[in-house]
């Protein structure tokens, strides 16, 4: 994955019903809702401390806890929050009982995570998750949860992960236009992948039915015979036990995803067809060309498990690889854009190292779902328990899991998009991920390995190398072409966006 740096959006929310500020919110944050419609914030509870959106203070006449904040009355919410993450656990509890509006800045989950990670606590794999990481961090039972009155803090700052955290996810799901929707097909042959959809993204509904884990690998049944084992979930190293733990009861904005890419030698599966396999690639995607990297090709297949809300922010999958994405439980929904799409909330650096968006996934659907399902390049899906998903390489991809749920995904590289993953690890060395260490020339080793067992392809994958970067060099010029920001369009410019019978040529630029 590649991994992006994150910008938090901080916008105003607009006036909250209720003087109490005990009522939920009433209307969206967005301004695209029909009042009568019950939409994605429609049923969020009141936040448990009395914190309200900083535009209710316009309309109060009580108190205002801010102004007990003293010299600190200077700084505004954000760098209040940035000061506290210096503070250890004991000097932010202190200061947090200096008065009300710090109070409800020192309880915020997002600096406990941060206290939990750097503690002890962090690097065990096994301890009793409590619901929140500062009760975890601390070792509050539920009874003991922060009670004080916080009707007069008013932040948007406090508020919005709050909002962001309960809103709705399915409603994003819903009513997505005809125009958008990912094609869904039942099964495909190698051929048809080939001659027509290798550059597009589709669901398949009956092509995963056969694998043993489709039928047996439940939640609970991962839980009954995998308790003890330890996976990845981002920062941490967890037990699958005190993953589910975590799963069942927190109240996280992005809540930590478990991806894990050794998975199946944790859990003692095998891949691949054969006896006793547990799930094998399925053939409609041919030949996985990193296969003839060996044990030297870079981590291709992880276990995916995740709680309601959790996902992947945009990205483009690494190395310019295509991937199959299989729920085996749960439901996922899927915004995609073509390579060369500018996606709206995400900033790409000229050379397509850094990628930024909204903090978190329910933070960009809020802000802009709306503007982007707009857009002719879009396309959107659910692909549902059974059902796996294809990624073209390049395609921009947001993931959001609407179930809890488990998935299996892989990425590889098919021979339609050989000279695309050339160019890549070419010209983008320093952005190649997922090789061990000692493999510095990832694009010397695939050439070397490509003239050693398909010299043909080889020369064929050269050859729409260069082509494209004629073509590239042709449109902007040599020394505009700086990365894979797309050109500004122009009577001259050619490169389509695979909307037809996809083999118009959107892949990445050299
Ligand atoms: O299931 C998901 O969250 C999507 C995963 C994904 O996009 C990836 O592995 O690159
Ligand atoms: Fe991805």
């Amino acid at each position: 994955m590649l991994l992006p740096f994150h910008m938090r959006q901080v916008s105003a929310l607009r006036l909250e019903d209720g003087a109490d500020g005990t009522r939920p919110l009433s209307h969206s944050m967005t301004g695209h809702d029909n009042h009568d419609e019950p939409n994605a914030t429609s049923a969020i509870p009141p936040h448990p401390l009395g914190i309200r959106p900083l535009g209710n203070k316009y309309l109060s006449d009580g108190d205002d806890a801010r102004r007990f904040l003293g010299a600190l009355q200077v700084l505004p919410d954000e760098m209040l929050m940035q000061l506290l993450d210096f503070l250890d656990c004991r000097t932010l509890r202190l200061f947090g009982y200096t008065c009300r509006f710090l109070f409800a800045c020192s309880v915020s989950d997002d600096i406990w995570k941060t206290i939990f990670l750097e503690s002890e606590l962090g690097t065990e794999s096994s301890f009793k998750w409590r619901g929140t990481w500062r009760a975890t961090v601390l070792g509050l039972s539920p009874e003991q949860k922060p009670q004080i009155d916080c009707r007069s803090v008013y932040s948007d700052v406090l508020h919005r992960p709050f909002v962001c955290s309960h809103i709705s996810l399915r409603h994003f799901a819903k009513d997505i236009p005809p125009v958008n929707k990912v094609d869904r097909l039942g099964d495909l042959s190698y051929n048809e992948f080939a001659e027509r959809w290798s550059k597009k993204p589709f669901i398949l509904t009956r092509c995963i039915q056969s694998w043993p884990v489709t039928r047996s690998w439940t939640l609970e049944r991962l839980l009954s015979q995998y308790a003890d084992v330890v996976f990845r979930a981002e920062a941490v190293d967890w037990s699958f036990a005190t993953y589910c733990q975590y799963m069942r009861d927190n109240h996280d904005e992005s809540p930590l995803y478990l991806f894990d890419r050794r998975f199946a030698e944790k859990m003692s599966l095998t891949v691949g067809k054969g006896e006793g396999a547990a799930y094998w690639k399925p053939d409609c995607f041919g030949p996985d060309l990193f296969e003839l990297l060996g044990p030297e090709r870079p981590a291709h297949r992880w276990l995916i498990i995740g709680p309601e809300g959790s996902g992947s922010t945009f990205h483009k999958d690494p190395n310019a690889t295509s991937a199959w994405n299989a729920v085996v439980q749960g439901a996922k929904y899927w915004i995609m854009f073509p390579p060369l799409a500018s996606v709206p909330g995400v900033f790409v650096s000229k050379d397509s190292s850094e990628v930024t968006s909204p903090l978190s996934i329910a933070e960009w659907l809020l802000e802009f779902h709306a503007e982007a399902r707009k857009l002719p390049e879009c396309r959107e899906g659910v692909c549902e328990a059974g059902e796996i998903l294809h990624v073209p390489s390049g395609w921009w991809h947001l993931v959001v899991n609407l179930e809890d749920g488990i998935a299996l995904t892989q990425n590889f590289v098919p021979e339609s998009h050989l000279g695309g993953v050339l160019s890549f690890l070419k010209d983008k060395a320093d952005q190649v991920s997922g090789f061990e260490n000692d493999t510095c020339d990832a694009y010397g080793l695939f050439v070397e390995r490509l003239r050693e067992q398909r010299p043909a392809l080889l020369e064929d994958g050269l050859r729409q190398m260069a082509e494209k970067k004629r073509r590239w060099d042709t449109v902007v010029g040599d020394d505009e072409c700086g990365g894979d920001q797309p050109p500004k369009k122009s009577a001259g410019f050619s490169f389509g966006f695979g909307f037809g019978d996809g083999d118009e040529d959107d892949d990445e630029i050299p």
